[in-house]
Order: C-alpha cells, then structure tokens, then sequence
C-alpha cells in the first residue's frame, strides 16, 4: 500500500507510556464502589460485579512472571481517531506479559464475535497500523450485543479460540454492553474477563476516574481547524453567514470545545436550551438579533455552531422523542406494514395531542427523520437531522420579519456545514496517540490483574503522559436505570455540558463580545512534530475542568 511522507514519519512515532506502565506493576485495591444512581436496581442486575473497588496500578519491586494469554478484542461503534494505538498497546502490552501471547480481531464489530469472524492480529499487522486514524484494521459495526444467544454464540469461539478475556472499545452503548457481558460470563463462570476501553469523539464518556474519552481531542482539533479557515474566509469575503452543525450526538462537548477554540459569533449549547425551557422560536430569534446587531455594524458575515442533538433537548421535542420512541417500539410491526405516505398520520393519530400538534408543526423532513429506525442502541439518528438548514431559513424569516418592523437592515446569505465523518479517522494527535496506547496497554495490565467488568482508566491527563496515572474502574459504577425501546434499562450514564462547569462558564462569559465584535481564533492544523505548547497541548475542556485554565 502506498504511504504519504506524513504516514511514514508517523509510523516511527513512539507513543510515551505513564512512567508507571514501563515496568511491572501491581494492582491496588481502592474503595468498593457505587452506581452514580438506582443503586438498588444496577446491583440486582449485576450480582456479580457490582460493588467492586476501584484499582490503581503502581510500579511492582518484584518482577510477576507472565503466563501466554490469548486475547480478543473488539471495535465498536463510530470511529474516533486512536483506535489503531489502542490494539497496538494491547497488543504490546500482552506481549509484554509474556511473549507468546496471542490477539485477535473481531471483524466489523460486536456482530464479528456473534458471527464467529475474526482474524489473528500478528505483529506485522500491528506495525502497519500505528498512530493511524480509522477502525480499519479490523472494521467497526453498532451490532448491540443483548441477548443470551448472543452471549452463548460468543462464547463457543472465545473457547474454541482458547481466548481468556476480551476487549470492548466503544462508547457509552458498547460498554454498557461489555458490562453486561461481563456479568453474564462470570455468572455462568466462563472463563472469560471482559475489560472496556473508553471511545468516542462526542467526549460525553467521563467522569472523575475517566477524564475524557479517547478521539475528542483530535477531532475538535480538526473541527476546529476547518472552523477556523471558514472564519478567515468569511471575515476575507465578508459575505456570508455560516451555519455548521458540529457531531456529537445528545451531548454538545464537541460544539464548546470547538468555541472555546474558534470564538464563533454563536454557538448553541443544547444543555442549556433545556434548562432554560427554550423553544424552536426562542434559538431562532437569538440568533437573529446577533445577525441584526452585526447588520447594524456592516457585518453581514458571521458563523454559528450547532450541536447536532439540539432537537433532541428543545423541551418540547424531547416530550414528543420520548412518546415517539415508546410508540414505534411498541407498534413496530404495525407501523413497518403502513405505506411511507400514510406514516405521517398514522403517527399523529397515534400521539397525545399535545405531541400530535408538535409533530404536525415540524418541517416534513425532520419529522420524517423522528420518525425513521433508531440506530440498535435505541438513538434517534440526529446527525441526519439537517438542523443548520431548518435554523438558517427560520432565522431568515425571522430576519424578514425584523425587517419590516424596521428592527434590521442587512443581506443574510447562509452557506451550511456538518462536520462530523471528517475529524473521525484523522491520524491520531500526539495527545490521542499516547492516551489510546496507554489505554490498550492498560486493559492488558487489568487483564493481567485478573479482573473483568472493568474500564481501562488513565487519569491526570493534563500533566505530560509520563505522569498519567493508570488503573481501571468496575463499569457498574458509571450506571443507571434509562428507558430504552419502550423499558427501563441498565445503561452508561451520559455525560453531558455541565452548565456550572467551568467550560461552559468561561464561554458564557465571553460569548457577548464574539457575538458582535469578530474575535475569531484560527487554531490551524494539528501538528504532530514541533515545540510541546504546538503539539501537546490538551482540549481546552479537559484544561478547563481540571487546571482551570
Ligand atoms: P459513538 O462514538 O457513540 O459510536 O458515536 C459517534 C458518532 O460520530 C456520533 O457523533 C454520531 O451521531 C454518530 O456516531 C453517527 O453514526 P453513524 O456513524 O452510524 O453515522
């Protein structure tokens, strides 16, 4: 395959392990542990691993000798840049315990393992593969892993594989999976540990003990960057206004992070439109003031960012999500059976009125998208929701409006963006390379310590990666009780924006003076080679929420 230069400088680069991960080390036992809420309920679903303590590895005097391990691992869901480095670690790390240890690929995903199709990851795979972008080594698919069939299918090639313990890397959906696995396994004691590792470029998997998750990092860089030239070439043509709608799913980590960044004139956090109760009308009209107030000044040009879950937190919408979400999973045959053109009223039939009104109030399009299959994990699909497009012509209606009350006298030219499959497999930042190897090469210490039910933790990531500190947490911790497909389910709590966190406060504070006054910030593409404050830094976000600054 042929390589750019770039590939080829990157494929020398050596990702820095926690100075403690370099030689042997031991687990230690911290606090037994808690679910963040519905105690009772987590506890009565995961006898068995519930309850377990936190552990942190600390450098060993005495060298353990290692036995071969065979160990499976697994991609799963949307790619986020890293992935690669996370295989390579574990592979690295397995090895390290001792030399004949073996890894394999589950091909496309969770459904790889249920489907039996998988491939040895030899070292010469491996090396192919390091600080790359993509999931391609092995492929990624969103099969949700569920039911006990597909546990029992699992488990007869993991057997016949003579694999030990398995490794899930994916988001908030996957592990929850993996702790179900997890469960499930050691219920029946197979002899299988199931260890997950923290993925997704929405950054809405963390908590105190995962500070962020791996991929977050490069793609706001890569956003950022693209925002950044569309800044400059929008204060150079003064012309246009910009709607981008950034990824990110329900959470708007991505959006901050890319303000904190750019410095837009707008950005709309959807955490905050709940909590102020805001509607449709209401982020329209915010908007269209700051368009109005930068007309008043000769500033026909502007960029707004837009999380892609918004829809999913205007209060009213999230009301009728919900009922909709409970109605096509209950009626799903039914409604599989009516023509596409009956669809619309079938639903509004079948709705409370107060949600049958705002459903009726909906452009055909997004209320088709509502309406169409969730992804296996029960998620409305917002990022085929064209929210830039429904915003832009609201807000020039609105502007229209403005006009003829004499509260606006500009021109309004919208151009529209999403950003999203751009920034998922872009080739890994130093700061992604090094935490997605450690993590990798951390899971393989968590197997070695012999545990299961585990998520590969790496904290203290704004210090260099030498001082990370390294260890792993049981999942069970991070769970609660949500209503997926029509039921109460154990599942990952999301992390959303914060508001009285200190990102999302220090964009507040300085949201009013980008809004009129262009205070762009051009960040430029991530560098991989060149002085530490260039190409080490961290997100602004992790930066925020844990040095303040
Ligand atoms: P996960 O990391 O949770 O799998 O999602 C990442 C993501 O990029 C979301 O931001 C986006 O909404 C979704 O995947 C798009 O899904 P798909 O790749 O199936 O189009």
């Amino acid at each position: 395959m042929k390589k750019s230069a770039l590939q080829k400088a990157r494929a020398a680069y050596q990702p820095k392990l926690p100075i403690v991960l370099t030689g042997a080390v031991k687990a230690v036992e911290g606090n037994p542990t808690e679910s963040v809420a519905d105690q009772e309920a987590i506890r009565e679903l995961f006898p068995t691993t519930y309850g377990l303590p936190e552990l942190k590895f600390e450098k060993n005097t005495v060298p353990t000798a290692g036995k071969p391990i065979n160990v499976g691992v697994i991609l799963s869901g949307g790619q986020a840049p890293g992935g690669h480095n996370v295989i390579c670690g574990l592979f690295d790390g397995i090895k390290k315990i001792h030399k004949e240890s073996r890894l394999f690929g589950f091909v496309m995903g969770p459904g790889g393992l249920v489907d039996h199709k998988y491939m040895e990851l030899t070292s010469s795979i491996i090396d192919e593969y390091r600080n790359t972008g993509g999931f391609d080594i092995i492929g990624s698919g969103r099969t949700k892993l569920e039911t006990k069939e597909q546990f029992d299918k699992g488990l007869e090639i993991l057997k016949e594989l003579n694999i030990s313990a398995l490794v899930i890397i994916g988001g908030d959906d996957s592990n929850t999976n993996a702790a179900v696995l997890a469960e499930y396994y050691k219920g029946i004691a197979a002899p299988v540990q199931v260890i997950g590792c923290p993925k997704t470029i929405d950054g809405d998997l963390k908590n105190d003990l995962i500070e962020t998750s791996f991929g977050f990092d490069t793609a706001t860089k890569v956003y950022s960057e693209v925002i950044g030239n569309i800044q400059r070439d929008c204060n150079s043509a003064k012309k246009y206004w910009h709607f981008i709608k950034l990824m990110g799913r329900s959470a708007s980590h991505i959006a901050l992070e890319c303000a904190l960044q750019t410095q837009p004139n707008v950005c709309i956090i959807s955490e905050e439109v709940e909590d102020k109760n805001m509607t449709l009308q209401d982020v329209v009209n915010q908007i269209a003031d700051i368009v109005a107030r930068r007309a008043a000044q000769g500033n026909n040009f502007g960029t707004v960012l837009i999380p892609e879950g918004l829809i999913e937190f205007i209060p009213a919408m999230k009301k009728l999500i919900a009922e909709l979400n409970d109605l096509l999973a209950a009626k799903a045959d039914e409604f599989a059976n009516i023509a596409e053109k009956d669809q619309r009223q079938y639903i509004i039939d079948n709705l409370s009125k107060e949600n049958a009104e705002v459903y009726e109030s909906l452009p055909h399009g997004v209320a088709r998208q509502l309406s169409l299959d969730r992804d296996p994990h029960g998620n409305v699909q917002v990022s085929l929701i064209e929210t830039e497009k429904l915003l832009s012509e609201m807000v020039h209606k609105r502007l229209e409006q403005m006009r003829k009350e004499g509260a606006y006298n500009g021109k309004f030219s919208a151009l529209h963006h999403f950003f999203g499959y751009e920034g998922r497999c872009a080739d890994p930042s130093n700061f992604d390379a090094d935490y997605c190897y450690a993590l990798g090469f951390n899971a393989a210490c968590l197997i070695n310590a012999g545990v299961t039910g585990y998520m590969s933790s790496v904290r203290n990531l704004t210090k260099p990666s030498v001082q990370w500190v390294p260890g792993g947490i049981p999942i069970t911790m991070m769970m609660n009780m949500e209503r997926r497909h029509g039921s109460m389910k154990p599942v990952i709590q999301k992390a959303l924006v914060r508001l009285d966190g200190a990102p999302f406060q220090k964009f507040a504070s300085q949201r009013d003076d980008w809004a009129v006054n262009t205070s762009y910030v051009y960040p430029g593409p991530i560098q991989y080679f060149g002085p530490a404050e260039v190409c080490d830094q961290p997100t602004m976000t992790l930066r925020y929420e844990h040095i303040g600054k």
